[in-house]
């Protein structure tokens, strides 16, 4: 691919809870930050996502008596994986890894912050339907193509790339600045989601 002047590079999730050492640690989360950083300097827009929870947060294993994390509950929104408590409001596991070259972002979109449901996606909270008002920024904007990376690839990635697509952006995904949680092979079943669907994977941008 070409980086064009309406593109928008969007990085998801590049905290230090999911960086080794963070409560929800991505194998290498640490890896996609010279990536990252290299990618931005070649795009005219650059957001960013960050997973922003309230203590309790329904997402946490920890609010649900019993129940491990990792393990799956039905909430009333669907099928919710519960994680170890992690990106708490405030907290230094829930800012940007330090190495992070953020000052180019033009937005930095939170999600996550309503206990009652979680958000993977950077557009849409896991009912699917509310909306985080991305779609509208980028369209008042007239940025056209999404190019992201950044963690986890079958999660927040994955969600954020589905729902672009579904909302008539181009999409790409750039898997070396992605790195995965997968739980259950669920890198195996992201990649090949996105790819059905129609969002474009590559390597890297040459
Ligand atoms: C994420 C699980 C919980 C992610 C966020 O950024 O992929 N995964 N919260
Ligand atoms: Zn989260």
């Amino acid at each position: 691919m070409k980086v064009g002047p309406d593109d928008l590079l969007l990085i998801i999730d590049v905290q230090n809870d999911f960086c080794p050492g963070g409560a929800l640690a991505v194998a290498d989360g640490d890896g996609v930050v010279p990536i990252i950083n290299r990618l931005a300097g070649r795009f005219d827009h650059v957001a960013l996502t960050q997973d922003w929870h309230p203590a309790g947060h329904s997402s946490f294993a920890s609010s649900h008596p019993g129940a491990a994390p990792f393990s799956m509950v039905t909430m009333p929104y669907g099928q919710q994986t519960l994680w170890p408590d992690h990106c708490i409001q405030g907290t230094p596991g829930a800012a940007f890894h330090p190495g992070l070259a953020t000052e180019r972002a033009e937005l930095v979109i939170r999600k996550g912050f309503r206990a009652a449901i979680d958000s993977y996606s950077a557009f849409f909270e896991n009912d699917r339907t509310t909306p985080t008002g991305l779609a509208g920024y980028l369209r008042e904007r007239g940025l056209k193509r999404v190019v992201m990376a950044g963690l986890a690839t079958d999660y927040c990635v994955q969600y954020s790339a589905l729902d672009a697509l579904r909302l008539g952006f181009e999409t790409i995904v750039v898997l070396s600045g992605c790195r995965a949680i997968d739980l259950a092979g669920s890198l195996v079943a992201a990649t090949k989601a996105m790819a059905e669907a129609g969002v474009e994977l590559v390597e890297g941008i040459v």
